[in-house]
């Protein structure tokens, strides 16, 4: 492949085997495709996504546009457990079905790792199901597709908190390691979810199986969730909006990645930023990801996302970008697999017909790569 002998970069690189195999002026080829001086990027990363869902939630959305809060909502008995009662209606076919042209939107913006929770089951069997169907989209789909555990995202109707948590972990959680149905582990910490100690429960049961824990954390209020998960080894904090410097500074310390979720933010019409110029000065690694579900971010696109990532929380071009290749892929224990152009990856990457990468988060909208490569593949 020829990509930019103008820009002063690495102009050709070579594919072999599904894998970046060379990467130079004149690498040695069979066959050459010459990408006409286009900007070649990595495939994008987007680590954090909810789209296995059932139904919509248009109606709420009026309601919060009429002045309802989200935690109103949710309180009501709406909000994630209007969705679970729509998932448990619906068959595992149904949800790969409503799933896949969310995904394909996803793809035709050049993401070719994308990572899905399940959350919208909250019991055993529709938890399976749900996880049952991402394993099904990542065998349909022709890119990588990383499945989370999210049991713990809300508390079923009917049930307290402790008891719920107590299935999740010594019921739910052993099922789905046992039958390899989930590459990591998910919580959502939260005046309306799970609370620290429960936190603390999961990471447990999560290191017993040899799962990898992640936490929705700080997104609605500062629950010291971040700085406690980053001690207990999560891979990444996500939302952060509430976060404090002692989490900051925890999250630095500990190597954790924060996910930062505009979308969200955006579609919820929260007034309070993540400490973006706080994780910036402590060293800790920004990733953008579209959140994509019903409820707080109904946004197929990832784009959209880093957009919003720099007009809204002051992420700079290039911050936006390594936040959905390196950075996504760091979220999700992936950095020496994803995320990077480099000799021994898998060669996932996209093309682009623009000046430079700083107009992707110019324009906003009607953007596509021209050509999106997962695994040395065209697709
Ligand atoms: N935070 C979120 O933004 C999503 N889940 C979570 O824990 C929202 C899920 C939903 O409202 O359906
Ligand atoms: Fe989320």
């Amino acid at each position: 492949m020829v990509a930019d002998p103008e820009a002063g970069g690495e102009s050709c690189f070579a594919v072999s085997d599904g894998r970046f195999s060379a990467i130079g002026e004149n690498v040695p080829a069979a066959r050459r495709v010459d990408l006409g001086g286009a900007t070649v990027l990595p495939g994008l990363v987007d680590c954090h996504t909810h789209l296995v869902y059932a139904g919509d939630r248009c109606s709420e959305h009026a309601l919060r546009l009429g002045g309802a809060s989200y935690e109103e909502i949710a309180r009501a008995g709406g909000g994630i457990l209007s969705t679970v009662e729509a998932v448990r209606t619906a068959t595992e076919t149904d949800l790969v079905e409503a799933a896949l042209p969310r995904a394909h939107a996803l793809i035709r913006e050049g993401v070719t790792v994308l990572e899905i929770k399940s959350g919208y089951g909250l019991d055993l069997d529709n938890e399976l199901k749900l996880l049952k169907a991402i394993r099904r989209l990542g065998e349909q789909l022709p890119i990588r597709v990383r499945a989370t555990f999210l049991g713990a995202h809300a508390v079923p109707p009917g049930r307290t908190r402790g008891e719920y948590l107590r299935e999740v972990v010594d019921e739910m959680l052993p099922i789905v390691a046992a039958e390899n149905l989930a590459d990591a582990v998910d919580i959502f910490v939260e005046t309306i979810g799970f609370d620290l100690t429960d936190l603390s429960e999961l990471a447990q049961a999560a290191d017993r199986h040899g799962l990898p824990l992640r936490v929705h954390a700080e997104q609605l209020s500062a629950m010291g969730a971040s700085g406690m998960a980053a001690r207990l080894g999560v891979t990444s904090c996500d939302h952060l909006e509430f976060a404090r410097p002692d989490d900051v500074a925890a999250m630095a310390e500990c190597g954790t990645v924060a996910v930062l979720l505009p979308g969200a933010f955006y579609f919820l019409r929260e007034t309070q930023r993540p400490p973006v110029e706080a994780f910036r000065g402590a060293g800790v690694r920004m990733a953008v990801a579209s959140d994509l579900n019903p409820g707080s971010s109904p946004i197929a696109s990832l784009l959209i996302c880093m957009h919003m990532a720099c007009t809204l929380f002051g992420l700079t071009a290039s911050e936006a970008l390594e936040a959905v290749t390196r950075h996504g892929a760091a979220a999700m224990g992936m950095e020496k697999t994803a995320g990077i152009v480099d000799v021994g990856r898998p060669a996932d990457f996209t093309v682009w017909d623009l000046p430079s990468p700083q107009h992707l988060v110019y324009q906003l909208g009607g953007l596509t790569p021209t050509a999106v490569y997962a695994g040395g593949n065209r697709l």
